[in-house]
């Protein structure tokens, strides 16, 4: 096992990664920007090294800076957490030959799932359904044509680079298939410096729902279920949980069991998720992410799995001990992200943190490198911390929700509680009838009533 783990990250993710890695007998090396000198991640972590200015294109982003203080420090791994380094193939291949290990699976895959053309050429080779359409990127527009006509409109076309939302457009009828084509091409080599672009058939009213795995590279891969996604604003999530409203327990198990016989046949190794539309009684892949994701709790608290952890067991060569039948799914659970926002128009709102009293008691877990008198920088993305909590069923655990975000404190600045407390009240989300177009419908209306 590893002795010295250099975390590659800040704010709430490299808490929860600090905190495994103790509980595991790991020492922890904290690296924060100019920005990040108060922060809670280099307090707790047993050294810091300061890597560079606020920005993160020279602090979190900056490979060389953070190799430097792997080897500074002696640290045997990294852990990326998410965002930031987390998807990037060559950090990975860079710490590797620096006999440092990469807590997260291999560059190849890394690469693979990060061009969306190839992702889902492999993942439906293992069996895992896709969406319908141009299988592989669109060479020339004889066939784009003909592709479209056969899976009929309305389709979207997609960057191989893009994901998250990025570099995508939707086309109506085939008149405007060529043009939107050649602009999703200039966009895609202008964005990301590779024009490739592929078509599917467009899912009007879909659910997002993203499974879960762990796999240790050495034949095993298991699942942990669904988290249903689908509450989303400008490809932002607002809230998570777990499992879906929508599926069976039947549903859950036939399909998380495709996506971990493809995740052991791959060799996968470590946390990785699955992402699907799911429109009538369908799923359709259409990405996969290769890291901890930041609704990775929603998944912990029903299972009871310390994702961390297993992350951090593969890396160091273990095999995975888990069986599949070992995981059951107890009660439900959902996550709020907390935002330093304005609750209705999102505008950010960084500053002194003047108060601070996170709810408590039983199935409560709250995610957050917030203090009373801690500063939160503007430099950095806004979520400031996450609520998650667990019910014996999905209404208990709206009522405890409901609870814990009137208890929540959070003084000085705007925060997303109230949208939160707004949204626990709609009778759509109550029965679970959304999908992802409801938040953003639901704030245009919002917005139409003032
Ligand atoms: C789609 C789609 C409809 N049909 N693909 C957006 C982010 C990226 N992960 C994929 N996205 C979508 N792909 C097909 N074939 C609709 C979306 C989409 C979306 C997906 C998940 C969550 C929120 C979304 C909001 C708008 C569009």
């Amino acid at each position: 096992m590893f002795e010295k783990v250099l975390i590659a990250n800040r704010g709430e993710i490299a808490l929860r990664i600090h905190r495994a890695c103790h509980e595991m007998g790991i020492k922890t090396v904290a690296v924060h920007s100019e920005a990040d000198a108060d922060a809670m991640h280099v307090r707790l972590a047993d050294e810091s090294i300061c890597i560079g200015p606020a920005p993160s294109t020279e602090s979190y982003l900056n490979i060389p800076r953070i190799i430097a203080a792997a080897e500074v420090s002696g640290a045997d791994a990294i852990h990326p957490g998410y965002g930031f380094l987390s998807e990037n193939a060559e950090f990975a291949d860079i710490i590797a030959q620096h006999d440092i290990t990469f807590i997260g699976p291999k560059a190849e895959h890394i690469r693979t799932m990060g061009d969306k053309i190839m992702a889902k050429e492999t993942v439906k080779k293992l069996g895992i359904p896709v969406v319908p359409g141009s299988d592989g990127g669109i060479t020339d527009m004889d066939k784009a044509v003909k592709i479209a006509e056969k899976i009929g409109y309305p389709v979207i076309v997609k960057a191989a680079a893009g994901g998250g939302g990025r570099g995508m457009k939707v086309v109506q009828s085939a008149d405007k298939l060529v043009a939107s084509v050649q602009a999703c091409k200039t966009e895609a080599k202008a964005a990301f410096g590779d024009d490739a672009v592929y078509i599917e058939k467009f899912l009007g009213t879909p659910r997002h729902i993203e499974f879960q795995i762990l796999g240790d590279g050495q034949g095993n891969a298991i699942h942990l279920g669904e988290r249903d996604c689908s509450l989303q604003r400008r490809h932002q999530k607002v809230l998570e949980e777990a499992p879906s409203p929508a599926l069976t327990h039947e549903q859950r198990m036939e399909t998380g069991g495709i996506v971990a016989k493809a995740m052991a046949d791959m060799g996968y190794i470590g946390a990785g998720t699955i992402e699907f539309l799911y429109e009538n009684g369908e799923f359709y892949f259409i990405e996969m992410n290769t890291r901890l994701q930041v609704e990775h709790p929603v998944t912990e608290m029903i299972t009871g799995v310390d994702l961390v952890r297993e992350q951090i067991r593969v890396a160091a060569g273990q095999k995975l001990t888990l069986k599949q039948e070992d995981i059951e799914f107890r009660g439900h659970a959902i996550e709020c992200r907390i935002n330093a926002e304005d609750p209705l128009t999102f505008a950010p709102s960084p500053g002194a943190i003047t108060d601070y009293h996170p709810p408590g008691g039983l199935d409560v877990r709250c995610d957050s490198a917030l203090y009373s008198g801690y500063r939160v920088p503007p430099h950095y993305d806004s979520m400031i911390g996450k609520l998650i909590v667990r019910g014996s069923d999905r209404a208990g655990c709206i009522r405890r929700l409901r609870r814990s975000l009137e208890e929540y404190v959070i003084g000085g600045i705007k925060t997303s509680i109230p949208l939160h407390q707004m949204l626990l009240d709609q009778p759509d989300f109550v029965e679970g009838n959304y999908n992802i177009h409801w938040l953003e419908k639901f704030l245009e209306d919002l917005n139409k009533q003032d």
